[in-house]
């Protein structure tokens, strides 16, 4: 992409509205834009990002055997009176009336209408377990919408529903999830911790919070030293085997949100293991029995030809929450610096004497060849000065960046720099593209 034909409003002011980092960072880089509030517009550069994070989740949702379909976002208010969650959810569901008066709503969640789908095909034990997800927007009117698109009222969630026929199968849908999260954060360069959590409005009686450590962070986290610091289990894990002693190896470990602290065990961990932080939230998984299988009366028949309630579970992930977590968890005093993984740009190509023939013609044939070799190239090719390039260029936080100027013309070479470490080094532009496409 050439910057000249790109659309990537940059602001020059911090918004004095916004109050941590990562939203102050995504206005000013151009990312998202603000409609009401809680409510954005995802601009080009912010929304390749979320692209990316969708597209992580997604695959890690599909390795831990997981089935993607999607869900309308406005649902009929009947399903929720149905599970008795219409009046219980309150203030924070956006009530809709269509023409003829209906009830309707934008949808927090979708328990209910997902098992009602599935309640209406599947008979047999021998259909289950199943898993089905979708990558679909919510909303939520959130009483205090802040800290940008980290507590939106509109957002982009993936939601999961296991259905499987008794509590050891649902446990077992559990840990598959569990798994895909380590994994899945991972990947995004995340350390996301599991912690022990209160099920609030969705219910049931097991559930972990994924969380991100970052002062910024809305909820009190506690934990063992030895859980943050343990490493994911890795892609070539097996979902089909016992997944039970890698959840045990972490859940054995001291971890709770707010909600479920206990000070006591929390003391009597060693002092040097005791990790006490804000973190936030970007995943949250419940295991929930039969709450709403039994309200939509989904039932299967077992191989002993009874009919039985199905055992859920739901799994969320915040993936437009993620954009501004990943952010909070890496940046520097000169912008945002993306982890590879989730970059909107792998490359940012800087042309230092714009105009200049030879400068022009060295720059366009290294865009042309990055391009080639898959390096997704941002080409800054406009008449702005090098200094305005240069901080923009770390602002946006593109991993790798390659200056091309007359002086390394002379010399035949171009200097590629490393937005996280600063490092700088001279290369000929074709071992550049070699290191950048290794
Ligand atoms: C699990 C999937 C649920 O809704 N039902 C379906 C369950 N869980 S949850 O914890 O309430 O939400 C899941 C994740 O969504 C993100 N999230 C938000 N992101 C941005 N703005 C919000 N207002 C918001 N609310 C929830 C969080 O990452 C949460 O873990």
């Amino acid at each position: 992409m050439r910057l000249s034909r790109y659309f990537l409003p940059l602001l020059k002011e911090t918004p004095s509205d916004a109050t941590v980092i990562s939203h102050q960072l995504m206005l000013r880089a151009g990312m998202i834009r603000q409609n009401s509030a809680g409510i954005y517009t995802w601009l080009p550069l912010g929304y390749k990002v979320l692209k990316k994070i969708e597209q992580i989740v997604r695959e890690e949702q599909n390795r831990a055997g997981a089935i993607e379909m999607l869900m309308p976002t406005i649902q009929s208010a009947d399903l929720w009176k149905q599970s008795g969650r219409y009046d219980a959810y309150g203030p924070e569901m956006l009530r809709i009336k269509d023409r003829h008066d209906r009830d309707m709503l934008f949808g927090p969640t979708n328990e209910e209408m997902l098992t009602d789908v599935f309640s209406s095909f599947v008979r047999s034990y021998k259909d289950l377990p199943k898993m089905l997800y979708h990558i679909q927007w919510k909303f939520r009117d959130e009483r205090r919408p802040r800290f940008g698109v980290m507590r939106g009222r509109e957002f982009l969630m993936k939601d999961a529903y296991s259905f499987d026929q008794t509590p050891e199968e649902a446990r077992k849908s559990y840990n598959r999830m569990f798994v895909a999260y380590l994994n899945t954060f991972e990947r995004m360069g995340l350390k996301a911790i599991p912690v022990r959590a209160d099920t609030g409005p969705i219910g049931g009686d097991l559930s972990h919070e994924f969380v991100i450590l970052a002062e910024s962070g809305e909820s009190a986290v506690f934990a063992h030293k030895d859980l943050v610091q343990m490493g994911a289990p890795g892609l070539d894990i097996d979902f089909d085997s016992d997944l039970q002693p890698v959840v045990d190896e972490r859940t054995a470990l001291y971890s709770a949100a707010d909600d479920m602290h206990d000070p006591e065990v929390f003391a009597a961990l060693p002092e040097d293991k005791r990790v006490e932080a804000r973190g936030i939230e970007v995943g949250h998984i419940f295991y929930f029995g039969t709450k709403y299988s039994e309200p939509f009366d989904a039932t299967v028949m077992g191989p002993d030809g009874k009919p039985g309630l199905v055992e859920m579970g739901s799994y969320g992930i915040g993936v437009s929450r993620l954009v501004g977590g990943i952010i909070e968890a890496s940046h520097d005093d000169d912008g945002i610096v993306w982890p590879e993984a989730v970059a909107p740009f792998k490359v940012g190509i800087v042309n230092m004497r714009a105009g200049d023939e030879a400068c022009d013609a060295a720059c366009s044939d290294f865009y042309e060849k990055a391009v080639q070799a898959g390096l997704d190239p941002l080409y800054d090719d406009t008449s702005d000065r090098g200094g305005v390039k240069f901080s923009r260029m770390d602002l946006i936080g593109l991993p790798w960046q390659v200056i091309i100027g007359p002086r390394g013309l002379k010399t035949g070479e171009v200097e590629v720099k490393a937005r996280k470490t600063g490092e700088r080094e001279n290369l000929s532009p074709d071992a550049a593209l070699a290191k950048l496409a290794g």
